[in-house]
């Protein structure tokens, strides 16, 4: 069970949490496609334009839909599907603070765990470093307001490569619109930030968690879409971005409080947490009692099963002998001491007897059949025929 106080179980927590990442990250893929095939069947629709909606095509994308009569698949059914689509993209972000702070409050209880095998100097040395870590880490270039003016003008002049005096937020929409389907999506909002987390997360320092980047990233990303989204379908159209780079908050933003300048958890959630974990402990510690008691049990059945097991060997092995002497005793009395012959000997010997019986017995109605017609040559004759017969019969038999 030490295994566990010394951070085994965080790391089963933790490829759990990776595999359940893995799967929101595929599952928002699909969101967001499934939400930009609406948005522009919505568009098309809208449009009036001569591109008819492929109806057919798009409730076989979303199969579920099927009881809808695709003739009637109009805007409020988009709107529908988009608002159900959006819903799911928000429950995503939640499940994914959820997930990060869950992770952070392991990192803590790791490291808590940690301390507590270490000796006095130990622990200080380790609390020190910790320390001057994070002051390390929260030691960064200033970042700017995701979304503002500085913001895309950096991106605009150090990804593009292109002058800030000619910034254009049309030129800039376009750009960075990488599929070209006239709207930002989440990855493409996403996409703007890698400059500012740069300033702030180095993979190659031990200071800098890119679980945390990730989350920071995240943080930026649903920022600027809670201001610029103003129709909320979680997509910014180049007109909602046009509109949202006249706002004051454009031009002269706030600065941005970066993810360490918070903690993640409450000091209740983190008491909860403990509490959770202290659970989970002792029920693997049940888990493992109860194993080792079944255990016991198998084994003690399975001394009973092989004492049973030589009780039964000796048992035969009584009956066998009991058997044979039981045979030798029948044979004794049955047959006496008068022949000590084998069986075979015997029969040979009651067939010779039969024989001779038989033998004399059809010359005898013979003789008497015959009497009145035959000559007693001939009858003589035949009674001493029988006694060759039977003489040989005598000798053949086996
Ligand atoms: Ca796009
Ligand atoms: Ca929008």
């Amino acid at each position: 069970m030490e295994d566990i106080k010394q951070g085994k179980l965080a790391k089963e927590l933790d490829f759990v949490s990776h595999h359940v990442r893995t799967k929101l990250d595929e599952i928002k893929r699909q969101e967001v496609n499934r939400l930009r095939t609406l948005i522009k069947a919505k568009h098309d629709l809208e449009g009036g334009n001569d591109i008819a909606v492929d109806h057919q095509a798009l409730l076989k994308q979303f199969e579920y839909l099927n009881h809808m009569n695709p003739h009637t698949f109009e805007v409020e059914d988009l709107d529908r599907l988009i608002k159900s689509a959006t819903n799911d993209l928000e429950n995503y972000d939640k499940d994914r603070h959820e997930e990060f702070k869950k992770y952070e409050m392991m990192k803590e209880h790791d490291r808590q765990e940690h301390l507590k095998t270490l000796d006095e100097d130990e622990r200080k040395k380790e609390v020190d470093h910790y320390e001057e870590m994070k002051k390390k880490h929260a030691d960064h270039p200033k970042v700017n307001h995701p979304g503002s003016q500085n913001q895309l003008k950096e991106v605009w002049e150090e990804a593009d490569g292109l002058d800030p005096e000619d910034f254009d937020p049309k030129t800039f929409f376009n750009l960075h619109d990488t599929n070209g389907d006239g709207f930002f999506d989440e990855q493409e909002l996403e996409a703007l930030f890698t400059k500012e987390l740069e300033k702030i997360y180095d993979p190659t320092n031990e200071e800098d968690d890119m679980v945390e980047m990730e989350e920071e990233r995240l943080r930026m990303r649903e920022h600027v879409m809670n201001e610029v989204d103003s129709n909320k379908d979680r997509l910014v159209s180049l007109n909602e971005f046009l509109v949202a780079t006249k706002k004051k908050e454009f031009l002269e933003p706030d600065s941005w409080e970066t993810l360490e300048q918070n903690q993640a958890y409450t000091d209740d959630e983190m008491r909860e947490f403990e509490e959770h974990l202290a659970l989970q402990e002792q029920d693997l510690n049940q888990k493992a009692y109860d194993l080792h008691k079944q255990r016991e049990e198998l084994e003690r059945q399975q001394d009973q099963l092989n004492a049973q097991k030589i009780e039964l060997q000796q048992v035969c092995r009584y009956i066998i002998a009991t058997a044979s002497e039981l045979e030798l005793q029948f044979d004794m009395s049955f047959n006496g001491d008068e022949i000590p012959v084998e069986h075979h000997t015997d029969n040979q010997l009651h067939f010779e007897k039969e024989a001779q019986l038989q033998a004399h017995q059809p010359a005898a109605q013979d003789a008497q059949q015959e009497h009145h017609g035959h000559l007693n040559d001939d009858l003589a004759q035949g009674v001493s025929q029988t006694h060759q017969d039977v003489a040989q019969g005598h000798h053949t038999v086996p």
